[in-house]
């Protein structure tokens, strides 16, 4: 009987041997197939047992039984040693680092857009200023005639104006705001208009819809320099650091004086002559403003001999892409998430 135990001891220091030498997952499974396959040495020892006598045969079973357990699971233990020395092997191999923290999540951000009007909102909140919302869809008395724009006027022009069949419209601009706030609570009044405005407009630097924000103070003795102030002040907020501003004579049937205001040029403040942003001109054109005409403040039901007031026109997508340096109009509206969201931070 102590035989018995000799060889299987034998064969476990055999087999303890032919492991501990294997390197690969191919070199192990020769190693079960030498121990445990059909032919293997602990399977023909099993199939001796029958030879010995009756009562030595349980003990013996016993013992190889065990001793094929053992060599099972000294197997499966290599076995796993090794494909985890393989894969970190290809890992290393690959330049493929597992200790490098995880990308993570990649969150949304806001608008350029909708974080300007946030911002211009709050600047405009600190000089007094509520937001007034209307109606995209408007008719022509709102976005027109009380706008003193009259009937023969351009701007009406089916090129320019989206019309419904029924004589509706979609607003060119978001002046029809102003008068709807002027008629529903009088004067003195000082509001903020932002939104979307539509016109048949598309190429590079136009598209159809955009973003304005307009504004309005009608109060008593209101200056030209009043007005001056108050987008001045607007416009050192929104580039966070004072800006040359100048001033050009225009036109618009809602005002009268009218001006347009530029501001030194936020690239180049008129450094480089081939800047690409102001062209080399030193300056930007980024609103349009006036004092509101007496037939406007009538049509709101406000007595021009009494109020007098300003009002100003800012294109917000234009005005994104300088704050945010964007050189594609279109990039604000194609829903391009990683340019959107380029080297900026975002706060509300
Ligand atoms: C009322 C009275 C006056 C709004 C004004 C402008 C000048 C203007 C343009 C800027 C760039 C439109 O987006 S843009 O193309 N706007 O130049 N808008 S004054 O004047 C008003 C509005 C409402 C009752």
């Amino acid at each position: 009987m102590t035989e018995i135990f000799d060889d299987l001891e034998g064969m476990r220091a055999e087999f303890n041997d032919a492991l501990s030498g294997t390197e690969t997952p191919e070199a192990l499974q020769q190693v079960k197939v030498l121990f445990l396959g059909k032919k293997g040495k602990l399977t023909s020892w099993l199939k001796n047992l029958g030879s010995l006598p009756p009562e030595e045969r349980p003990r013996a079973g016993e013992a190889v039984n065990s001793l094929r357990d053992d060599f099972e699971s000294r197997l499966a233990d290599r076995r796993v040693f090794l494909e985890e020395r393989q894969s970190s092997e290809v890992e290393r191999r690959s330049g493929l680092d597992v200790t490098l923290p995880a990308r993570g999540r990649t969150w949304g951000g806001i608008h350029p857009v909708a974080q300007l009007m946030h911002d211009v909102v709050e600047i405009l909140a600190g000089l007094g200023f509520s937001v007034a919302l209307g109606p995209e869809i408007e008719d022509d008395f709102h976005n027109f005639e009380a706008l003193n724009i009259p009937a023969s006027h351009p701007a009406r022009d089916m090129q320019d104006t989206f019309y419904f069949p029924d004589g509706h419209l979609l607003r060119t601009h978001t002046s029809p705001v102003q008068v709807r706030s002027m008629l529903a609570h009088g004067a003195p009044l000082r509001i903020a208009c932002p939104g979307k405005v539509y016109r048949k407009d598309s190429d590079p630097t136009h598209s159809p819809m955009f973003n304005q924000l307009e504004g309005l103070l009608v109060e008593k003795d209101i200056s030209v320099a009043d007005m001056k102030g108050c987008l001045e002040v607007l416009m050192e907020g929104i580039f966070a650091r004072p800006l040359k501003a100048r001033y050009r004579g225009s036109y618009f049937p809602f005002t009268e004086p009218s001006l347009e205001l530029d501001i030194e040029c936020v690239e180049c403040s008129g450094k480089n002559p081939s800047c690409r942003i102001c062209k080399g001109t030193g300056w930007l054109e980024v609103a349009g403003l006036g004092m509101v005409h007496p037939n406007v403040l009538r049509s709101g039901g406000i007595d021009p001999e009494v109020f007098n007031g300003f009002a100003w026109g800012i294109g917000l997508d234009r005005l994104a892409m300088l704050k945010y340096g964007l050189t594609d109009l279109r990039v604000l509206f194609d829903g391009n998430v990683p340019y959107l969201l380029s080297g900026r931070t975002f706060s509300c």
